[in-house]
C-alpha cells in the first residue's frame, strides 16, 4: 500500500494547505476504503467498506471561542464510514476529520458529547484540526447523529438496551479510537507509518458528559491515550443525576418554594461578599472554599429582590433534548434588577419582594449537602455559595400566584428511566411519588444507591485505581468551573483525591499529591460555569488553550504547575491572561490583586473533603 506522500508524489502533486485539489487526490472513496483497517486490527468490529463517503474541505475556519483559540484556512478530509459487531445487526457510524498532509502533526485526537449525547458532531471535530490532530466521534450506533442514549435507552417500558447503554459507557468511544488510530496510521503512511518517527500521540478532549466519556477511557484503557482533557466530568452519575432533585427536596423539607428571584439574590449576595476574600476584588469568587467557611445566606435576609419576567423554557421531554441543561437564559436584566436564569424550568413574571429568612434556610442547607436525617451524617456534597442557584428552580403556578415544586429534568429522567425503566413524557413528574412536597432527602439517598448498584460499571465511571494509565506515560488535566451549577466542582475533588489515596496508599497528603502531580493535574477555574465562562463572574479566566499545555506536557515534558487561561466575556479585565493553581494549592491574589500566589491553605483543603459516612459504601 503506497503512503499519501508516495500517493501524492506518483501523481506529481505537491500537497499544501492551498491545494484544496491535491488534498481531493486522496480524499475519496477509493483511497479510503484501501486504509480502512486491516480485521485483524480491530477485533470483532467489522467495517463496511461501501458505507464510507469522503470529501475534502478547504479552507475553514474554527472561530475562536472560551473553549479554543481557533484557527482558519484548515483543509482536511471528511469522512464518514460504519462498522457493525460480529453476530449482530446492528450499525455504528464513525465520522473522522483528518488534516491534509502537510497540516497533520502526528496527532490523533478522540471527541464526546454532552448531555447524554456521545457526540459533538463537527463542533468536536474541529478541536482536533487546529493542532493538526486527525480526529474522530462516534454516534454510538444510537442511529443517528441527533439521536441521545434517552432516546434509545429503553427498547420498551421495563427493557433496557444493554448493548447501546454500554456503547454509551464507554464501548463506541474505545471503538471509535481504536478503529480511528488505525485508520490514521494507514491513510498517512500506508502500510509503514513512519510520522513523527513511528509514534502517533493520541489524546481525548471534552467536558461534561464527554468528561466522564474521558475518564471511562482512562480507567479502562491504559494504553489508548498519551493524554487527556477533561472538563467538569459527568462521572459518579447515580450521585450526580438523582442529586439534580436535590434541590427539590430541600425545598421540600423546609415547605417553602422560593422565586428564582429570591434565591439570585441570595446568590448575588454571596458573589459580593465573597469577591474579596481571594484578595483581588473583580467580582470573580476564587476562593469557594474561603467563601463556604465564612457566607451565611441568612446576611441577605430583610434585603430586597427583583427580577423581570422570566424566561425559561417548559422542562424539556424526554427525547432528543432528553433532560439537557440548556435553553435561553432569562430576559436581559434592566437596571437594578437580578439576571435570573434557570436551566429547562417554567417560565415566570417579573417578581419582586423582601428575602426571607426560610430562603436564606432552603439557601444554607442546599449548599451544606445530603445528609442522613437519622444519624446526621454526610452523605454527598452539593454547590458552592457562588454558583448561581438551578437545581432549586420552582414553578409559578399563575392560577394561585405562588410557586411550587419543579423537578429537574435530569433528576427525573435517571429515576424514571434509569431506576424505573418507564417513559415517562409527563414533565415534573417522579415515578412512585404522590406528591413532589413528599420528596425528601433520605429518598434521594436511596435512589443513589439504587442507581450505583444498577449502573456501577456503565455511567458511575468512578473507577480510582490508574495503574496501567500511568505506567503507560499518560498525562490528565482534569478542569473544572469553580462556580459551575451544573456539576459540583467539590465532585471533580472527591475523584481526584480517590486516585490520589488509591494510586499512593500509605504515603502523606504531600508526597502523594507530589507523586500524583507528575502525570494527573486538577485545576479549578476562579468563577467559571459549567464548562465555560460564567456571565455572573465576568472576569473570570477560562483554559481557552489547555490543548497547548497538554500537548506541551506530553510531547515536549513540560508539566504545567500552573495553567494558561485568559478572560473572556464583557468584564473590564476581558483579555487578560491570568494562570490557575494545581490542586490542593488555591489562589491567593496579593499586592491589592495585582499578582497571584498558589498557597497551601488546610483548613481550606478540609472543606473539599468532607466525610461521607452517611453513605453505607465508599464514594469515590
Ligand atoms: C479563505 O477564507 C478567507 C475567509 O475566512 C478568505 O478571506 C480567503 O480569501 C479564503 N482563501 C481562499 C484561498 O479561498
Ligand atoms: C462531512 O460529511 C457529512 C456526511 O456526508 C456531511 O453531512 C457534512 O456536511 C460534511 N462536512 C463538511 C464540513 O463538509
Ligand atoms: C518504512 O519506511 C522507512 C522510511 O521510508 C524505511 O526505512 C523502512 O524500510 C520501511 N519499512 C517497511 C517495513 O517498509
Ligand atoms: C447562619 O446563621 C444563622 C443565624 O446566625 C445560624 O443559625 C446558622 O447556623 C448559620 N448557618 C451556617 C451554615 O453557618
Ligand atoms: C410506559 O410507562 C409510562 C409510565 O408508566 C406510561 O405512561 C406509558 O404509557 C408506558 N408506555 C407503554 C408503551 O406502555
Ligand atoms: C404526600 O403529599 C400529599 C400532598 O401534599 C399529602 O396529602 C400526603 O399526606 C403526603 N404523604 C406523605 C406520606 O407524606
Ligand atoms: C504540605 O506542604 C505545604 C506546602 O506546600 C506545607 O505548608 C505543609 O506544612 C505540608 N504539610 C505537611 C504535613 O508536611
Ligand atoms: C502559557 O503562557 C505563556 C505566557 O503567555 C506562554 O509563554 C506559554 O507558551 C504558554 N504555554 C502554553 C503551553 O500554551
Ligand atoms: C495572552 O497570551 C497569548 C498567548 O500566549 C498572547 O498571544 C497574548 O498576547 C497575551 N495577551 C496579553 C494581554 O498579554
Ligand atoms: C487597589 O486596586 C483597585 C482596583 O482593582 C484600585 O481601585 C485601588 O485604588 C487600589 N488600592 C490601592 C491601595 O492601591
Ligand atoms: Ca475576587
Amino acid at each position: 500500500m503506497a503512503s499519501i506522500k508516495q500517493l501524492a508524489l506518483g501523481l506529481g502533486l505537491f500537497m499544501s494547505s492551498t491545494s484544496a485539489s491535491s488534498l481531493a487526490t486522496v480524499c475519496n472513496v477509493a483511497y479510503i476504503q484501501s486504509v480502512l483497517p486491516a480485521p485483524s486490527s480491530v477485533d470483532g468490529l467489522i467495517l463496511i467498506p461501501n458505507s464510507v463517503t469522503a470529501n475534502s474541505v478547504a479552507n475553514y475556519s474554527i472561530a475562536a471561542s472560551a473553549q479554543s483559540p481557533g484557527k482558519s484556512g484548515l483543509d482536511f478530509c471528511n469522512v464518514t464510514l460504519a462498522y457493525h459487531h460480529a453476530g449482530t445487526k446492528d450499525q455504528v457510524d464513525l465520522w473522522y476529520w483528518l488534516p491534509a498532509p502537510d497540516a497533520f502533526q502526528n496527532r490523533f485526537l478522540a471527541t464526546g458529547g454532552g448531555g447524554y449525547a456521545i457526540t459533538s458532531g463537527q463542533r468536536g471535530l474541529g478541536t482536533g484540526m487546529v493542532y493538526g490532530a486527525a480526529t474522530g466521534t462516534t454516534d454510538g450506533g444510537f442511529g443517528s447523529w441527533n439521536a441521545q442514549l434517552t432516546d434509545v435507552l429503553l427498547k420498551a417500558n421495563g427493557t433496557i438496551n444493554y448493548e447501546l447503554l454500554y456503547a454509551f459507557g464507554y464501548k463506541a468511544i474505545h471503538e471509535m479510537t481504536i478503529i480511528g488510530q488505525q485508520l490514521t496510521k494507514n491513510y498517512y503512511g500506508g502500510n509503514n507509518y513512519t510520522a513523527g518517527g513511528g509514534r502517533l500521540y493520541s489524546y481525548y478532549s471534552g467536558c461534561s458528559e464527554g468528561g466522564r466519556e474521558g475518564w471511562s477511557q482512562v480507567q479502562r484503557y491504559g494504553s489508548q491515550f498519551d493524554g487527556v482533557a477533561v472538563g467538569a466530568p459527568a462521572f459518579r452519575q447515580a450521585f450526580l443525576q438523582v442529586m439534580h432533585l436535590f434541590g427539590a427536596a430541600v425545598e421540600a423539607e423546609h415547605e417553602y418554594y422560593p422565586s428564582s428571584c429570591e434565591l439570585a439574590k441570595i446568590s448575588s449576595d454571596a458573589i459580593k461578599a465573597c469577591d474579596e476574600l481571594d484578595g483581588k476584588k473583580d467580582g470573580v469568587v476564587s476562593r469557594t472554599d474561603l467563601c463556604r467557611l465564612h457566607f451565611n445566606a441568612t446576611s441577605s435576609v430583610g434585603e430586597k429582590y427583583k427580577c423581570g419576567a422570566m424566561g425559561g423554557r417548559p422542562m424539556p421531554p424526554v427525547g432528543p433534548s432528553g433532560g439537557l441543561p440548556g435553553g435561553p437564559p432569562g430576559v436581559p436584566a434592566r437596571r437594578g434588577e437580578l439576571v435570573c436564569r434557570q436551566f429547562g424550568a417554567p417560565p415566570a413574571p417579573p417578581s419582586q419582594g423582601i428575602v426571607s429568612a426560610k430562603a436564606a434556610d432552603v439557601a444554607n442547607a442546599f449548599w451544606r449537602g445530603l445528609f442522613d436525617s437519622k444519624t446526621g451524617r454526610q452523605v454527598y456534597i452539593s454547590y458552592p455559595p457562588s454558583a448561581s442557584f438551578a437545581d432549586t428552580a420552582t414553578a409559578f403556578d399563575a392560577t394561585t400566584d405562588t410557586y411550587g415544586p419543579f423537578l429537574t429534568g435530569m433528576g427525573t429522567t435517571f429515576v424514571n428511566m434509569f431506576l424505573r425503566e418507564q417513559a415517562v413524557m409527563a414533565p415534573n413528574t417522579l415515578l412512585g411519588l404522590s406528591s413532589a412536597r413528599n420528596l425528601t432527602g433520605d429518598q434521594l439517598t436511596a435512589w443513589i444507591l439504587e442507581g450505583l448498584q444498577k449502573y456501577s460499571d456503565s455511567l458511575q465511571t468512578d473507577w480510582p485505581y490508574l495503574g496501567d494509565y500511568h505506567k503507560n506515560g499518560g498525562k490528565i488535566l482534569h478542569y473544572h468551573g469553580e462556580s459551575d451549577n451544573s456539576i459540583p466542582v467539590g465532585s471533580s475533588v472527591l475523584y481526584h483525591d480517590s486516585v490520589r489515596r488509591t494510586m499512593y496508599p500509605g504515603q502523606s497528603y504531600n508526597e502523594s499529591h507530589a507523586a500524583l502531580a507528575d502525570w494527573y493535574r486538577l485545576f479549578l477555574v476562579p468563577g467559571a460555569g459549567h464548562c465555560s465562562p460564567n456571565p455572573e463572574q465576568a472576569n473570570g479566566p477560562f483554559p481557552q488553550t489547555i490543548l497547548d499545555s497538554l500537548i506541551a506536557w506530553v510531547e515536549h515534558d513540560e508539566n504545567p504547575a500552573r495553567l494558561n487561561a485568559t478572560v473572556f466575556g464583557t468584564g473590564d479585565l476581558a483579555g487578560q491572561n491570568q494562570t490557575l493553581c494545581s490542586f490542593p494549592l488555591r489562589p491567593l491574589w496579593t499586592n491589592n490583586g495585582t499578582a497571584m500566589d498558589c498557597v497551601y491553605d488546610q483548613t481550606s483543603i478540609d472543606t473539599w473533603l468532607p466525610k461521607l459516612d452517611g453513605f453505607p459504601l465508599p464514594v469515590y
